[in-house]
């Protein structure tokens, strides 16, 4: 009976006798076909459920962490994921990168093996617990890191997995899944339920749509600004001929870079507040109406230091489920059908159109030292339309920031929780998501200390990576936000950078160190050739920063980073950065 797999009549799902079997059958109907972990004694039977299914592939990570993260990639680009973890010890260790997927909006499903029910019931002294006999002590740890959870048994079992996976998809944000590891074992008990889909309320949808078009009406200008949650759900086509539709002009901050191409003739911009295009910046602070579509995050980082002159009462915010009009709040309206709604407007005047976004100039000779202003006008000659970058936290990020990048190539960027580490990982998970596109690691050096191991497990599944490492000899950023830039922990351990990807399985990868103009250009053309991963180590100078970061290192004086994320001034209206 145990791997025995019969059709169910209620909700046309495949299920499996065991409670392990069914979890993971019905999770790979959610389009997942890789589950990232760490495998553990209290977990063995949702391991066995996956390496003995034929839909889903197991992706044993070097650690939890590094597994979070790959998860979180691999949903940003198929919509859900699924990461496995031990009680305790392994889902613990998950919890920053499963945290960090709920502050951006991805989809993980965090499966948690438990101790026995039999176990728990009589309060055994058991390994990986505080050894008091007490269970369930780390639920809500793991929990508050997810938008829904369930504790699952046979009885409960169908019912609850069509709940958190509605509850989980309705806001785009992961989902805690514990199963005792007996009642993993045991039979599913079958029960009457269809899966849940979000749908807008028909009423509500219209009632914000008359609002939203008679806004648009009377505005004297509008912008709109499509928000990372486009990326999430996979919406950027819908995104763009709604933006097409309205005819208006669009910026994006660091957060959806790229959303729509950068070449399209209604792009305005990067938006970040005082250091964006003046003339950017006009076409947003001036706005008579901006229209956010999907939630846009206007956090320290994306308005440089909170440093954006936005008014709220002239915001429309479209969020994942409602829609939010000053104080009024419409609740059941779903992004994608808003903007479905848009894209059937008419523009009032005709299009906007931008002056064209032409990429940076390629300077420097081959000889020449490797500087910033060199390297970014590089990193954009190289990409392709092909290509998903994933960009880590750091100096890189700021450089990559407002480098024009060409059209087609989609970003991905933990820019709101900002987890150093995140990036090497992420990229693993985005290349197996999406084996079609060429997905691109730049990081700094630092960031990838934490997570490097995971490079092994990219060649291990044949995930071909570009990688980028900037070796600055230490936290960069850092050093630039701070008077003192020679505190000793902004320093590393020198590594051998180039030389990981070998001592890490990788053997047949391209590899180089390269510290001159000439030799990345050999690189990149090596790297882009490989039909394996490859791996690029590019020394930059200890000082040398990207010039938005350069910007804020000019103005430490001032201490506008300080203030600005100590103070208690709101986003809107704080001008520190200009002032
Ligand atoms: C998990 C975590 N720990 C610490 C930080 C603080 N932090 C932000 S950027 C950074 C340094 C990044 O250095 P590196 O990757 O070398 O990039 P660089 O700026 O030098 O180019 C640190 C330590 C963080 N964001 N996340
Ligand atoms: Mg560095």
């Amino acid at each position: 009976m145990a791997n025995q797999v019969r059709q169910t009549e209620t909700s046309g799902m495949v299920k499996t006798a065991t409670v392990a079997n069914y979890i993971v059958e019905r999770l790979s109907a959610e389009g997942i076909h890789h589950c990232f972990g760490v495998a553990g004694d209290y977990v063995f039977p949702i391991c066995d459920a996956v390496d003995s299914s034929a839909k889903v592939k197991w992706i044993g990570c070097a650690n939890e962490l590094n597994a979070s993260y790959a998860a979180d990639g691999y949903a940003r680009i198929r919509g859900a994921a699924m990461l496995v973890t031990t009680y305790g010890v392994g889902e613990l260790s998950a919890l920053n990168g499963v945290m960090g997927a709920k502050a951006e909006r991805s989809l993980v499903f965090h499966i948690v093996g438990m101790p026995s029910y039999q176990n728990q019931r009589l309060g055994k002294i058991a390994h990986h617990t505080l050894g008091d006999g007490v269970f369930g002590n780390f639920v809500d740890l793991s929990a508050d890191a997810a938008c829904c959870r369930a504790i699952i048994n046979p009885q409960n079992c169908v019912v609850e997995m069509e709940r958190v996976i509605a509850e989980a998809r309705r806001n785009n944000q992961p989902a805690y899944i514990a199963v005792p590891s007996d009642y993993a074992l045991s039979p599913v008990m079958s029960a009457e339920v269809k899966p849940i889909v979000s749908r807008s309320n028909e009423v509500a949808l219209r009632k914000a749509m008359a609002i939203i078009a008679e806004r648009i009406e009377n505005a004297k200008s509008v912008v709109a600004f499509p928000a990372f949650t486009i990326l999430r759900l996979g919406l950027q086509k819908q995104a763009q001929k709604a933006v097409e539709a309205l005819g208006c002009p669009f910026v994006t901050t660091l957060m959806e870079k790229c959303v729509i191409d950068e070449g399209h003739p209604q792009f305005a911009g990067m938006y970040a507040g005082a250091v964006s295009d003046p003339k950017t910046r006009q076409i947003v602070e001036g706005a008579d109406l901006v229209l956010d579509l999907g939630g846009v995050n206007l956090n320290d980082i994306t308005t440089a230091a909170y440093s954006a002159q936005l008014d709220i009462s002239r915001f429309i915010t479209v969020g994942l489920d409602d829609v939010r009009i000053e104080a009024e709040v419409i609740s059941s309206v779903r992004l994608a059908d808003v903007l479905t709604e848009l894209a059937k407007l008419k523009p009032s005047s005709a299009p906007f159109r931008g002056a064209r976004q032409e990429l940076a100039p390629v300077t420097g000779s081959p000889s020449d030292k490797i500087t910033m202003s060199a390297l970014y006008p590089r990193y954009a000659a190289f990409l392709r339309a092909t290509d998903t970058v994933v960009l880590e936290t750091g100096s890189t990020s700021l450089g990559v920031a407002p480098t024009i990048l060409p059209d087609g190539v989609r970003v991905e960027a933990q820019v709101l929780w900002g987890s150093i580490g995140w990036a090497t990982p992420a990229a693993f998970g985005i290349a197996l998501a999406d084996p079609g596109r060429r997905t691109i690691l730049i990081t700094g050096e630092g960031s990838h200390q934490l997570t490097a191991n995971d490079i092994g497990a990219m060649g291990r599944f044949g995930a071909n990576v570009i990688v980028f490492v900037l070796n600055n000899g230490g936290y960069l950023i850092e050093r630039a936000l701070e008077e003192n830039p020679d505190w000793t922990y902004n320093d590393l351990a020198p590594w051998n950078y180039a030389e990981l990807p070998k001592a890490l399985g990788c053997a047949d990868w391209y590899t180089s160190r390269v510290t001159t103009l000439g030799e990345l250009a050999d690189a990149m053309k090596a790297a882009r050739a490989s039909k394996t991963g490859a791996y690029i180590e590019i020394i930059g100078g200890k000082m040398d920063m990207p010039p938005i970061l350069a910007f804020a290192h000019s103005r430490l004086k001032e201490n506008v980073w300080r203030r600005a994320i100590n103070s208690h001034t709101p986003v809107m209206s704080d001008n520190a950065l200009i002032e």
